[in-house]
């Protein structure tokens, strides 16, 4: 009996050990029927140690992901990972943050695909969509990029996300030293690759590749990216619901050390300081707090730039973007304000994520200068869509002032004269203003024509100010500033009445310049008609 006991024991202890073994083996094993692409991850897996491996186990929604070996087929079509990976290896003793400003070796070693932490909040798994959500083309313009990351940005999107919804993914190969990049990845089904014939940056580029889309959605992703589990869906259901939405996933980190994927915060929304540079912050406590919902939309004043969805009709009404901004830099705040100001919205969602390297230098070549390229683009955006807000965004960033910005398109404003008895208000220079005799169109010229912008009265960037705020005091112009109460004018009946002083805008005496005196309704040399001139 006692024998009969000890070999059971004996046996159960042999086959735990082979079971151990066993097991052991197959996790190390490089998958018999494996593409090069599934033995490179396997490879990563070992370098990761094992902590990497059990976070895959107990992590069961991110590995459902990855095709099965024989769609890898399907997915790839005749291009080769394998050539296409291994042609450009890093040297050894060479720096691997030198031609990207991410770590080369670890992007490279990590191979096409991996498993990736679903970051998004657990409730947003149980979310729904319309089962005839509309496909997109996807956008992604690159200059230099490394291979690893480019392609992994790609195979994440036809790995994570249903296939009815990409279109095609249309490549933008911003002029890359080495035009084979394009060629080889064209090879893969749905992708497109358009090469420019010389270096556009990556606005002029993107306006090519959403020129060149034939779905009526475009979404756009830097070429560093990976996506995550359902990322598309929530973005296009909500422009299929509204099309003058932009919507913006939440970018997760990918480290450009090590490439991890690591989640970033669900409570931050896209700001930007005076100068014109963009950064996240808080969510509002008022609004963090009536957040209930995970899952809701979060508003957003602007978007980080590299990663949306929107409407292409909408995309094409608001004018694209500004193709006269270089390289990078800027376009998103002037995308972002078309959008507002068209009465469209930006937000960002929460149920949608996105890893990106962030960098902390350019890694490419600015061909006018990093700094005067920024100071270009931004001074557009402020030029054509600040109004007189401009004038912080000078004061921010005083050396931008008498940079060059190119050309923008003039302005359509209203002009009128503002008529007295038959004479015209006309300014003589900044300290003198006067009545002179009316011209007429076309020969009305600068000094008769003002804009009647409540509550300024402007000629350019000028403005009608009083000196003091008592009765008698001189009007003269001064550099626009909103928040100059000397500026401040309003319609009362036919007079112009300063705001503060309560004052109204006089001709009095009729050879010297107009002053403001006391109100009194009905008196001539106070009544001014305005008369719209085109
Ligand atoms: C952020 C945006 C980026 C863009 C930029 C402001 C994210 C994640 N990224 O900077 O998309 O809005 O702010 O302009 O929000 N590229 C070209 N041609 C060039 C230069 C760059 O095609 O001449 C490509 C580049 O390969 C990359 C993309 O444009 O795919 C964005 O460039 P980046 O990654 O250097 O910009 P990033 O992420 O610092
Ligand atoms: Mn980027």
């Amino acid at each position: 009996m006692r024998r009969i006991r000890a070999n059971a024991i004996l046996i159960l202890t042999v086959a735990w050990i082979l079971g151990t073994f066993y097991y052991l083996w197959q996790d190390s094993k490089p998958s018999s029927s494996s593409s090069s692409s599934s033995s490179s991850s396997g490879s990563q897996l070992k370098n990761h140690g094992q902590k990497a491996r059990l976070e895959e186990r107990t992590l069961p929604l991110i590995v459902t992901h990855a095709p099965k070996l024989e769609q890898q087929g399907q997915l790839l079509g005749q291009f080769d990972e394998k050539a296409f990976l291994s042609s450009k290896q890093l040297k050894t003793g060479e720096d691997p943050y030198r031609e990207h400003a991410f770590n080369l070796q670890e992007s490279d070693r990590l191979g096409s695909e991996r498993a990736i932490r679903d970051t998004r909040h657990y409730r947003c798994a149980s979310m729904t969509f319309d089962p005839d959500l509309p496909p997109t083309s996807i956008i992604i313009t690159f200059h230099n990029e490394a291979r690893s990351t480019l392609l992994r940005t790609i195979k994440s999107v036809l790995m994570r996300s249903p296939p009815h919804l990409i279109q095609e993914i249309i490549l933008v190969d911003d002029f890359s030293s080495n035009p084979e990049d394009c060629r080889l990845l064209s090879q893969i089904p749905k992708v497109r690759c358009l090469r420019n014939e010389r270096r556009e940056g990556l606005i002029r580029s993107r306006v090519r590749g959403a020129s060149a889309a034939s779905a009526s959605i475009l979404t756009f992703l830097d070429s560093h990216c990976e996506v995550n589990t359902d990322w598309l869906q929530p973005m296009i259901q909500r422009v299929k619901e509204d099309h003058t939405r932009a919507i913006s996933p939440i970018i997760d980190v990918i480290s450009l050390d090590n490439f991890a994927y690591l989640a970033a915060s669900a409570d931050l929304r896209g700001g930007f300081d005076w100068s014109l540079h963009f950064k996240w912050e808080q969510i509002p406590i008022e609004q963090k707090m009536a957040r209930n919902d995970p899952t809701q939309p979060i508003r957003t004043p602007v978007i980080a730039g590299g990663i949306f969805v929107m409407d292409k009709g909408w995309f094409n009404h608001l004018g694209q973007y500004d193709t006269h901004m270089d390289i990078w830099g800027g376009e998103n705040f002037e995308l972002s304000f078309r959008v507002w100001m068209c009465g469209g919205s930006l937000e960002i969602l929460p149920c949608s994520r996105v890893g990106h390297v962030f960098r902390k230098r350019h890694p490419y070549d600015f061909p006018e200068g990093n700094a005067l390229t920024y100071i270009k683009n931004t001074r557009r955006a402020a030029e054509v869509w600040m109004d007189e807000y401009k004038q912080y965004y000078y004061a921010a960033r005083p050396s931008a002032q008498g940079k060059a910005f190119g050309r923008i398109p003039e302005q359509e404003v209203a002009y009128s004269l503002l008529k007295q008895d038959g004479l015209c208000l006309e300014s003589h220079g900044t300290d003198s203003l006067g009545l002179a005799e009316c011209k007429t169109a076309p020969n009305i010229p600068g000094s008769q024509k003002w804009t009647l912008i409540e509550p300024q009265i402007r000629q350019h960037d000028l403005c009608l100010a009083i000196t003091a705020f008592t009765a008698g005091s001189k009007v003269r112009l001064e550099p626009c500033n909103i928040k100059e109460s000397r500026q401040k004018w309003k319609p009362r009946g036919p007079a112009l009445q300063h705001m503060i002083s309560g004052l109204c805008l006089d001709s009095q005496p009729p050879s010297g310049p107009p002053l403001v005196t006391q109100c009194r309704p009905q008196v001539s040399s106070q009544s001014w008609e305005p008369q719209l001139v085109t």
